[in-house]
């Protein structure tokens, strides 16, 4: 019963790094059968529309059920209130309920794929494909269920974070932990993104089931309207994907490299700012084929790219204090330096893609594909796994076997460059995504990104026996450092239920 009513943060972290870990297994179930799929040309595992079911759970699963609780639920859970002095969330209540939401949100995606065929929108859900034509059955509608409870349970975790560092921080701003910022921006991107999301697919829902025409050209509403509404949400959506990811590579980078604060941390806020406030204003580039007007496009086009340049500061910081430090080969400093490498190949992709010229021909391709898995298969997930190693035995009081998570790290960095990488090449020449068949000219390619799955999961079952082998190992954590942003490791590991009674002294700056 604990579980179920604890509102102490730390057991909601762990609840949510427990559910994102699950999930993610399930996502990842679903990658491996479109890469089996996709090993060869010809649809020979599933038909085309299970194919697109599994592509849209994936990505649902992946994003909102994998790295949003694992970044956001989890670490900031545990880690946000610790860093920020305070006994725990601001309204910890109101915590459990978000977590919980989590659940029958889970269950109605996962009802919506065993019903009338399931849906095979992929998770952009536009119609009309998405509407009573493209999909008559329920399981549209299960699946816009799943998306208004998981909305909700974001915007009450949102509203609890800003609660919780505006009111229990009481040093300068400037001093608030890198890790804080990023949670508090993320908190603040979903707050006024996640309603216009729910606002369209409720439109979508009432299109559906009340005859209302929102989105449909006959009744006078636009198909194009709907697109405007996702893409408001879904472009500062990838913002809060990989911001907290950010924030976890700052601190393991500062501790890493030589136990110093990051280079130009007043500069990494505002850079953080600049990306979350610049991402609201970005939205079309991922329309530029619906027949936009040049204005628009060379807008659109231009105000993407100036992401850019605090994204620039964010790496070439990380990359200064690297330099100046003593270098430290820890675990957690390999998926760090990975991160910086991997997100920022990802992100050069992305300049790529936002000239609307090029784009054009590139839109719907799997170069699109390879940019964002990039910068999330490699972005935000080698952010969790360097965060996972960097704070698990500060969460369990357990330390790993290196030399197992340094195989671990060159298998898997070998497995998702030798999947991901290749994608570039098949997008480059036309292949589009969202198809469970190809023509024969993709074929090389295509199987050599499904043995580089294959080389990926051997390093999960790695994973999995390192992990193993640490909760049996009684290897004890030891942790030397005196910087003011590693406020966290100053008590018992794993620290006490409620960490801090009275407002704790930061010590240095
Ligand atoms: Fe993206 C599509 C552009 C960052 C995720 N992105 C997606 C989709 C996802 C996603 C999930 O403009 C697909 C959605 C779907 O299902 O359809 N993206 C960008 C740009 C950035 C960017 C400009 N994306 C992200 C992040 C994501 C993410 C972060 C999640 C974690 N993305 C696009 C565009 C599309 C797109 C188009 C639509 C494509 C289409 O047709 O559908 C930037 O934030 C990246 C900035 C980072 C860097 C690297 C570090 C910076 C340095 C400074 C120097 C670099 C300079 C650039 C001066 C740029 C090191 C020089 C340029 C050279 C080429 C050398
Ligand atoms: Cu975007």
């Amino acid at each position: 019963m604990k579980w179920f009513y604890s509102t102490n943060h730390k057991d909601i972290g762990v609840l949510y790094l427990i559910f994102g870990i699950w999930s993610g297994l399930l996502g990842y179930g679903m990658s491996m059968i479109i890469r089996f799929e996709l090993g060869e040309a010809g649809s020979f595992i599933i038909d085309s529309h299970i194919y697109n079911v599994i592509v849209t759970s994936h990505a649902f699963l992946m994003i909102f059920f994998m790295i949003m609780p694992l970044m956001i639920g989890g670490f900031s859970n545990w880690l946000i209130p610790i860093m920020v002095g305070a006994p725990d969330m601001a309204f910890p209540r109101m915590n459990n309920m978000s977590f919980w939401l989590l659940i029958p949100s889970l269950m109605l995606l996962l009802s919506s794929m065993f019903i009338d065929g399931g849906t095979g929108t992929g998770w952009t859900v536009y119609p009309p494909l998405a509407g009573v034509t493209g999909h008559p059955g329920s399981s549209v509608d299960l699946s816009i269920f799943s998306l208004h409870l998981a909305g909700l349970s974001s915007i009450m975790g949102a509203i609890n974070f800003i609660s919780t560092i505006f009111n229990m921080w009481v040093y300068k701003w400037e001093n608030l932990p890198l890790f804080c910022w990023s949670v508090l921006i993320t908190a603040v991107l979903l707050l006024l993104s996640l309603p216009v999301l729910a606002g369209a697919i409720t439109m979508l829902l009432l299109d559906r089931n009340v005859n209302s025409s929102f989105f449909d050209p006959s009744g006078g509403g636009d198909p194009i309207l709907y697109q405007h509404l996702f893409w408001f949400f879904g472009h500062p959506e990838v913002y809060i994907l990989i911001l907290p990811g950010f924030g976890l590579i700052s601190h393991i980078i500062a501790e890493e490299a030589g136990k110093k604060e990051v280079f130009g941390s007043l500069g990494m806020i505002y850079a953080m700012l600049g990306i979350g406030i610049l991402g609201f204003v970005v939205w079309a580039h991922h329309m530029f084929t619906v027949g936009m007007d040049v204005d628009s496009r060379a807008y659109f086009t231009s105000a993407t790219m100036i992401i850019a340049v605090p994204t620039g500061v964010k790496v070439f910081s990380w990359l200064s204090t690297l330099f100046g430090g003593r270098l430290n080969w820890s675990i957690s400093n390999l998926w760090s330096i990975g991160f910086v490498f991997l997100f920022t190949m990802g992100g050069l992709t992305g300049i790529v893609l936002s000239n609307s010229s090029i784009d054009t021909s590139l839109h719907d391709t799997y170069y699109v594909v390879a940019h964002f898995h990039y910068v999330l298969s490699m972005g935000a997930v080698v952010a969790f796994l360097g965060g996972f190693f960097h704070w698990f035995p500060l969460m369990l009081g357990l330390g790993f076997n290196q030399r197992w998570l340094k195989v671990h790290f060159a298998v898997m960095f070998m497995g998702v460059n030798l999947t991901f990488f290749p994608q570039h090449f098949l997008g480059l020449s036309g292949m589009p995504r969202r198809y469970s068949d190809y023509p024969d000219v993709f074929y090389s390619w295509n199987m050599i990104s499904s043995i580089g799955s294959n080389v990926t999961f051997i390093s999960f079952l790695i994973l999995i026996l390192a992990v193993y082998e640490s909760l049996i190992s009684k290897r004890l954590v030891l942790f030397s450092c005196s910087m003011g942003s590693s406020i966290e490791w100053f008590m018992g590991y794993p620290p006490s239920f409620h960490t801090n009674e009275a407002c704790p002294l930061l010590i240095s700056k």
